[in-house]
């Protein structure tokens, strides 16, 4: 089947909740070489994006987002397993902690699997709290595991405010300094994250990894 086929029935497949279809692309474009990170954000990321239109628009219900937002979660931890199991034995390139949670009130965590994934893919270590996770509870986790970045995903501009209030508690805990703080989510901008006080930004999960490491440097060169 032809790349771009394949990927519109991929797309197909998020729009119309099919599983066994949206199981069946992945191991297509696998035999067909594909690369399978392309498949998830050109061919499944164009259906998530469609669905999410198509509820903006009033002609998706909010049951039919969510069946189809299950399809590509679990389309989503598929590809990154594959991805991760053919990574395994890359050395890693750079060694850190890293905190991941999508803020209190949000349950969109599809996303910010991704970013765990490519992360893990890179080297890091990374401790995915999940999702709706208060900003006390991040910070609890990020003390225990001595971690070195606290990285926050949210989806709603309702719940963005919460990245925010990570600040405030760092800065009144006085552990301001001891984590680097990373934001993303689609309602997140670079201008946000200098707004609240945020060591960084990142646009998409593979920005993620960039920024990650670029963090690291920054926090030794910050050590020595
Ligand atoms: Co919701 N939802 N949703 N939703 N949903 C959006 C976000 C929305 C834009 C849809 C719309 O109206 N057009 C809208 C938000 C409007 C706003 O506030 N601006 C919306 C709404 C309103 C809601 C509800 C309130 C609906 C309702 O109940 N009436 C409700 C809220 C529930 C809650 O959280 N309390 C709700 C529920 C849901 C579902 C449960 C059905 C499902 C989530 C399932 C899940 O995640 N497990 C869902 C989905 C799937 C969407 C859309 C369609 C897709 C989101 C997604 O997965 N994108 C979304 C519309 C859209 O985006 N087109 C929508 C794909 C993902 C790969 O991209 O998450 O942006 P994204 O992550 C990217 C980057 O942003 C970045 O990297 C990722 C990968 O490249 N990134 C980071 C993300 N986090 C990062 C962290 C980093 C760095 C980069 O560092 C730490």
């Amino acid at each position: 089947m032809e790349k771009q086929t394949l990927f519109y029935q991929a797309r197909e497949a998020i729009v119309n909740a099919d599983e066994t279809k949206a199981f069946s692309m992945i191991k297509e474009a696998s035999d067909a070489n594909i690369d399978l990170l392309d498949l998830l954000l050109s061919g499944f990321g164009a259906g998530n994006q469609e669905i999410g239109d198509r509820f903006d628009k009033g002609t998706f219900s909010l049951p039919e987002l969510m069946y189809a937002a299950e399809v590509m979660k679990n389309v989503t931890n598929e590809i990154m397993r594959l991805l991760n199991a053919a990574g395994a034995e890359m050395p890693s390139i750079e060694k850190g902690t890293v905190i991941l949670a999508t803020v209190e009130g949000d349950i969109h965590d599809i996303g910010k699997g991704i970013v765990a994934s490519t992360l893990r893919s890179a080297g890091f270590d990374v401790i995915d709290l999940g999702c709706a996770v208060p900003v006390q509870t991040i910070l609890d986790r990020a003390i225990e595991h001595n971690a070195d970045i606290i990285g926050t995903s949210a989806l709603l501009t309702s719940t963005l405010g919460e990245q925010r209030e990570l600040e405030k508690l760092l800065a009144e805990t006085g552990n301001k300094g001891r984590f680097m703080t990373m934001v993303g989510g689609a309602p997140c901008t670079p201008r946000w994250a200098k707004n609240i006080g945020a060591d960084a930004y990142s646009e998409d999960a593979v920005e993620a990894v960039k920024v990650a490491l670029q963090l690291m440097e920054r926090k030794h060169r910050v050590k020595r």
